[in-house]
């Protein structure tokens, strides 16, 4: 595997210099985040922000993400434009060397807590999920806001596209996934370009909107529309494990070879969908961070591998989830797992 880091740019208060001092680094996952969703990323920008990471003596491994536009999502005459565009996206981002484009299904909103700043026993804060506190949370209020969300929409914007999916079923969905796949994954094949999609976290609808990569069962479906080793997945333990059914190390196993990006999070499951966020210590969470390591090591992963959410610690502020002090610890500890595991076998 590839050790690698999310870095959210020249504005990301952790830089590279200090992600490239966490020991072992050696990829950054980043994006370029000043182009509207939809429009092609120009060729200029991917080159920079490539350079920029070189410098630094690390290398660009994966672009998490290139948003995918509602209009696709929700199947719209207009989608093929933003797929034109999606596809000349891919070619400008191949012509730069990037092997793997991570991106997303879900409709409307992002990853999704009900609260970021929740104060765990030992000091730290942590992002929290309780289904209950989300069900009675208005997305529409003024100040709603995540750290995955698009905050761009103006005004009414917001409302008018939750209209949009009112009718929209999973079914359909699932048709408009197909229709998107069907178009890209042969320029990903042409360019060499594997595109991995990132599971809803959580795995489960939120709002009344339907959210469809939340299981096992998914992802053979996802395989079965397009099976071309450059149709592929993000495999996110901390969304995938959100739900108990979810045997995360089998899940490995099964569709190794599809996996071209891998997160490791751990959370720990507090009732019914209801979860905190640990660190990443398996004794923390609900997740197994060694049964997760090891089915990577025995399907042979070389991908990108990167830790995932962290806590506040330390007294560290900044974008939730994305602190540099937890995720560096997280980087160490699965890297210590790592070493174990291959010198164990050799
Ligand atoms: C959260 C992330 C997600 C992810 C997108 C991928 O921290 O894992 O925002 O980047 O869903 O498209």
């Amino acid at each position: 595997m590839k050790l690698s880091f999310r870095w959210y740019g020249k504005e990301d208060e952790v830089t590279l210099e200090y992600i490239r001092q966490i020991p072992g680094m050696q990829g950054i996952v980043s994006a370029i985040y000043d182009v509207p969703v939809g429009e092609v990323w120009p060729s200029e920008k991917i080159q920079s922000l490539k350079e920029e990471i070189e410098k630094h003596d690390l290398t660009l491994t994966v672009i998490e993400s290139v948003p995918v536009h509602e209009d696709i999502k929700l199947g719209l005459p207009t989608r093929d434009k933003y797929i034109a565009n999606y596809k000349q996206t891919l070619k400008n981002l191949a012509n730069a060397g990037v092997g793997v484009v991570c991106y997303n299904f879900m409709p409307v909103f992002d990853w999704t807590r009900s609260n970021l700043y929740f104060p765990l026993a030992d000091g730290s804060t942590t992002l929290i999920y309780e289904d209950k506190v989300v069900e009675k949370m208005n997305p529409l209020a003024e100040g709603l806001s995540l750290p995955g969300w698009d905050s761009s929409y103006a005004e009414g914007e917001l409302k008018e596209l939750l209209q949009s999916y009112q009718d929209v079923t999973e079914e359909m969905l699932w048709e408009n996934l197909a229709y998107f796949l069907h178009e890209i994954i042969p320029v990903a094949e042409e360019v060499d370009i594997k595109m991995a999609i990132h599971p809803d976290d959580p795995p489960w609808s939120i709002f009344g909107l339907p959210r469809i990569i939340t299981s096992e069962k998914s992802l053979a479906r996802l395989i079965d529309i397009q099976d071309s080793p450059n149709n592929g997945i993000t495999f996110c333990t901390g969304s995938f494990g959100a739900n108990s059914e979810n045997n995360l190390a089998e899940m490995i196993r099964t569709y190794g070879s599809k996996i071209h990006f891998a997160h490791c999070r751990n959370i720990k499951r507090t009732g019914e969908r209801t979860f905190e966020e640990s660190s990443h210590l398996s004794s923390d969470g609900s997740v197994d961070m060694v049964e997760v390591m090891q089915a990577y090591n025995e399907i042979g992963f070389t991908g990108p591998l990167r830790p995932d959410h962290g806590r506040m610690i330390w007294g560290e502020t900044g974008r939730p989830g994305y602190g540099l002090y937890d995720r560096a610890l997280g980087a160490v500890y699965l890297n210590g797992i790592w070493e174990a595991l291959v010198k164990t076998k050799s």
